[in-house]
């Protein structure tokens, strides 16, 4: 078994791993980074498309911006429908200019894979046995099996980015950290179409039969979500029920509809809201959905993950150049202030969108009220519109 010293030792090779690599790469901070999946998995898994400006704004100062530019799209506003009209919510102009861009998950992780390729940065795929161990010392240990051989790498810190189920958070003892978590009584149905988008923004719908999302990922791709039993199987939604149920629910007075197409990939997710506080523990600090899930009605989880690696590179750095920990010791609380205000926005939208099963008449009345409220007020459409183009880095 060999063991070798590394400063950085990150686990997991999402967009938080992944970025965080490359971010303590141009700091020149040696890291290593494990993954329990394939290079193709990671790259493949369909997941968010909306970027905050910040969040390109990020991507673009540290070299990543090259392929956002020509292949992302800018969007300047979203829509909102419910009662078969669709309202349109200007982001740019509610915000001072700004605005969101689709571009997808996948072409930023295959984009920071090829950048820490280039910068001949390890990144061990398909590791096994991922352990995370001796936290109480000041030499924590990171373990993995790779290509048969086990190794040890003694690490100043380590960096949980391994997602809601990955083992960093589960190695902290109990008593050091406090979870706080929200499940909710329904899930989405994502499909991924072969059909031009019909519409230049994404409509966020709410109908009889629930909610349902109109996205993309190009001129030729369509990315649509439905909302869903929680314990519905993907064998009971044939592609003509989709259809169909789409169709139903997005289709506006106006004319408007999805176009069809077939189907390229469907699958679905669960709703959860969850927060771990401490975002650390001793030199473990987590990161992304490691450290807090959101609903993915705010389009927020990527973001927020991307802002917390962004924060801990910065102290890291602070860290190896001058020694000081000031950054280190005031990562938990500025990123479970911004992951709480997320919390509080991702809550409202799904709340809002959502017809959820229990609801009594009286609850879906005061809901069509509120819908109602936020497009035709300008105070709750600059709220939604400063909330959903995100916040500054800080
Ligand atoms: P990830 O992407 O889950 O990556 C964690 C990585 O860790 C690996 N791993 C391990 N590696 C080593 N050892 C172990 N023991 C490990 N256990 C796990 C995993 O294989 C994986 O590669 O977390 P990260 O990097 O924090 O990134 C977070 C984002 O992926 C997530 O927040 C977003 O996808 C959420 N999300 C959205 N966010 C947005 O900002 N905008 C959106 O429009 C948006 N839409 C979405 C979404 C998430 C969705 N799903 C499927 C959950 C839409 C959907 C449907
Ligand atoms: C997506 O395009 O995948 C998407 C867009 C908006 C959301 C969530 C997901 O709120």
């Amino acid at each position: 078994m060999s063991e070798t010293h590394v400063p950085v030792g990150i686990v997991g090779a999402g967009p938080a791993g992944l970025l965080l690599g490359h971010l303590l790469d141009r700091a020149g901070i040696d890291s290593v980074t494990v993954e329990i999946r394939s290079e193709a998995h990671v790259i493949d898994r369909v997941r968010a498309g909306v970027l905050e400006q910040t969040t390109v704004e990020l991507l673009g100062d540290v070299g990543l911006g090259e392929r956002m530019a020509r292949e992302g799209m800018r969007h300047e506003g979203l829509y909102i429908a419910f009662g078969g009209r669709r309202h349109r919510v200007d982001l740019s102009e509610l915000t001072g200019g700004r605005a969101i861009t689709v571009y997808g998950q996948n072409e930023i992780v295959r984009d920071l894979i090829a950048a820490r390729r280039a910068a001949r940065g390890r990144v061990i795929f398909e590791a096994e046995d991922v352990r995370v161990s001796d936290l109480e010392s000041d030499a924590p240990q990171l373990q993995v099996r790779a290509a048969a051989a086990a190794e040890t790498f003694r690490c100043d810190f380590i960096a949980g980015c391994d997602g809601f189920h990955g083992v960093c958070r589960a190695a902290v003892p109990r008593n050091a950290m406090q979870s706080y978590e929200r499940a909710y009584p329904f899930a989405w149905l994502g499909v991924l179409a072969e059909a031009a988008p019909s519409s230049h923004e994404l409509v966020y719908c709410l109908h009889d039969r629930g909610f349902a999302l109109f996205s993309m990922r190009s001129s030729r791709i369509t990315r649509l979500y439905l909302q869903c039993a929680p314990d519905d199987r993907i064998e009971s939604w044939p592609d003509d029920r989709i259809w169909t149920e789409l169709r139903t629910r997005l289709a506006t007075d106006d004319g408007w509809s999805p176009n069809e197409g077939p189907i390229l990939q469907k699958g679905i997710t669960p709703m959860r809201s969850f927060v771990a506080e401490p975002m650390r523990f001793r030199r473990l600090f987590l990161a992304g959905d490691a450290a807090h899930i959101v609903p993915p009605t705010g389009a927020k989880g990527l973001n927020l993950a991307l802002a917390d690696v962004w924060r801990l590179a910065r102290a890291l750095e602070e860290r190896y150049r001058h020694g000081g920990e000031a950054g280190l010791d005031a990562y938990s609380d500025a990123g479970l202030h911004r992951a709480w205000r997320a919390q509080r926005f991702s809550y409202w939208m799904t709340t809002l969108l959502h017809r959820a099963d229990e609801a009594t008449p009286f609850d879906w009345r005061r809901q069509r009220a509120e819908l109602e409220y936020v497009v035709s007020s300008r105070a709750a459409l600059t709220s939604l519109a400063e909330n959903y183009v995100g916040f500054p880095l800080s």
